[in-house]
């Protein structure tokens, strides 16, 4: 039995396709059933649901062989012992720093400001803005972290961001670029050892479906 695991939402939808090049689909739809195991049109594959932050946790401790999650994920949670085969450009987005269109975030770096930035992204965070040697208090966050510079909880917010539409509602802007992130296929490596011809296959598969590289956004 080879075991994925995938979250619900847009890593399960966009690794359909990826499934599909492998000659796998899914048989039940995770969004009507309640199920946490999914069955597929191969008996000796499976899906397991589990939360985004939880994917690497699953593949790194043998729960499932595979699993595809954000390189936000693998990189802010951990991701020793895994293998890493491949960057499936699925799920793609940035991590980026944005602030109240009325705050001056440019001036309060220039002048050496304490900032307070509220995330979810408190290692990534922290990483980022000692390389830029700007001092800042950072606060975690679990969820909807827009909210943050509205209530004057913080100055600035590390998040996500793709189409830039949520920003936009909340009268954010984006002023900095972290780093663009895409969903990673990641592979228990006693998996790979122990059933190294099935897994390869999947691999193999989702290589030749990877969607093409985009040209980067301004
Ligand atoms: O929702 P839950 O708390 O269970 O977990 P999760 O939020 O980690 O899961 P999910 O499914 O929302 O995200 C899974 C993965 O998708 C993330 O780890 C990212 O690698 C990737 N991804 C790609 C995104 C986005 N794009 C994205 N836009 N994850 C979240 N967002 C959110 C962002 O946080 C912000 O709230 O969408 C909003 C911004 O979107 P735009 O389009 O308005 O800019
Ligand atoms: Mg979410």
């Amino acid at each position: 039995m080879i075991t994925l695991a995938l979250s619900k939402g847009r890593i399960f939808e966009e690794t359909m396709p990826l499934l599909a090049a492998a000659g796998i689909e899914v048989t039940e739809d995770p969004e009507k059933s309640r199920k946490l195991i999914l069955e597929t049109t191969r008996p000796d594959v499976r899906v397991v649901l589990v939360r985004a932050s939880d994917v690497p946790t699953y593949v790194q401790y043998g729960g499932a062989d595979l699993g595809v999650t954000g390189l936000d994920v693998l990189l802010e949670n951990g991701n020793q012992g895994m293998y890493q085969p491949l960057d499936l450009r699925i799920a793609a987005c940035r991590l980026s720093v944005a602030v109240r269109a009325d705050y001056d975030y440019a001036s309060a770096v220039r002048q050496g400001s304490r900032l307070r930035v509220a995330t979810k992204y408190v290692g990534l965070s922290r990483e980022f803005f000692a390389s830029k040697g700007v001092h800042v208090d950072l606060i975690k966050l679990y969820g909807s972290m827009e909210l943050a510079p509205l209530t004057g909880l913080a100055d600035a917010i590390v998040d996500l961001v793709s189409t830039g539409n949520t920003l936009k509602a909340n009268h954010l802007v984006e002023v900095e670029r972290i780093m663009d992130i895409s969903a990673r296929l990641v592979v228990n490596q006693a998996a790979l050892k122990l059933k190294r011809e099935p897994i390869r296959r999947i691999i193999d598969a989702f290589a030749s479906a990877i969607p093409p590289a985009k040209s980067p956004a301004p």
